[in-house]
């Protein structure tokens, strides 16, 4: 059994998809980050980087005691290895699965990531960090659409971690104004996979709470709840140490 300590973002639909797509018995467990359900003890003992989603599995590959892990694109590997699926066995395809899920952990998740809280989040967004990331974003999404008008999935003929790693972050960027028309290949792409019964599943695994879905452009956070999401104030001040 798995559990799947779980939050609705992209990462953690990454894994809600990847769970259902090979079978793994498994429970979900739900996070409300702006509850700061993130920031406990018990969920920091699994995922010190205090950052959401984590898997434990307590029936571990090699056997012993149940096994933490954090990092989604470290669990999307688990995951395949213990399931024997999405990751092509041919070594081209599988070294180009593995080159493209790096692409997605240190590229398109945290440019994106950066584009969501500047248009998004940010009461008073610099025009400069909105235009960067805004850029970046946009480019990163021609490098995929490039590929993808090369092969029908990123690895190649077969669809893997890398589609999963990238689907459901491809699928957020309408929130901050992408239209994927202008990638036409990323399109066909993102409606391919979007067909899968795992991922129309897994990919509307509902939050605990519900106000980080609600498909707005401008989100409306509390400053109580920014403090819980967030390492600075809403000025980009860092927060007074409690009791200051
Ligand atoms: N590289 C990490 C990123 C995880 C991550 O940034 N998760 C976000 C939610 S999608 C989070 O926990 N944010 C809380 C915070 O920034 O304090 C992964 O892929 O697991």
């Amino acid at each position: 059994m798995i559990d799947l300590h779980f939050v609705a973002t992209p990462n953690g639909h990454k894994l809600s998809i990847m769970l259902l797509e090979t079978g793994l018995q498994h429970r979900i467990i739900r996070y409300n980050m702006l509850a700061g359900d993130h920031r406990t003890p018990e969920f920091l003992a699994i995922s010190p980087n205090g950052r959401a989603p984590a898997i434990v599995d307590h029936d571990p590959i090699g056997g012993g005691a149940s096994y933490p892990m954090f990092e989604t694109g470290a669990i999307l590997i688990y995951l395949a290895e213990k399931s024997a699926r999405f990751l092509p066995t041919e070594p081209r395809a599988r070294y180009r699965a593995h080159q493209w899920l790096m692409w997605q952990m240190s590229g398109l998740g945290p440019m994106h990531g950066q584009a969501h809280h500047f248009v998004r989040y940010a009461p008073d967004p610099p025009p400069y960090a909105v235009s960067r990331y805004m850029t970046e974003a946009r480019r990163l999404l021609g490098v995929m659409d490039a590929r993808l008008a090369e092969a029908p999935f990123l690895a190649g003929d077969e669809y893997s971690i890398a589609d999963i790693a990238c689907w459901s972050w491809v699928r957020a960027a309408r929130a901050i104004d992408i239209d994927l028309a202008d990638y036409p290949s990323l399109a066909g792409w993102f409606d391919r996979v979007g067909e899968r019964p795992a991922v129309q599943e897994g990919a509307y695994v509902p939050p605990e709470n519900h106000q980080l879905q609600t498909g707005s452009r401008k989100m409306a956070v509390t400053p109580e709840q920014w403090a819980m999401l967030f390492p600075h104030d809403m000025l980009g001040r860092p927060h007074a140490a409690p009791g200051a």
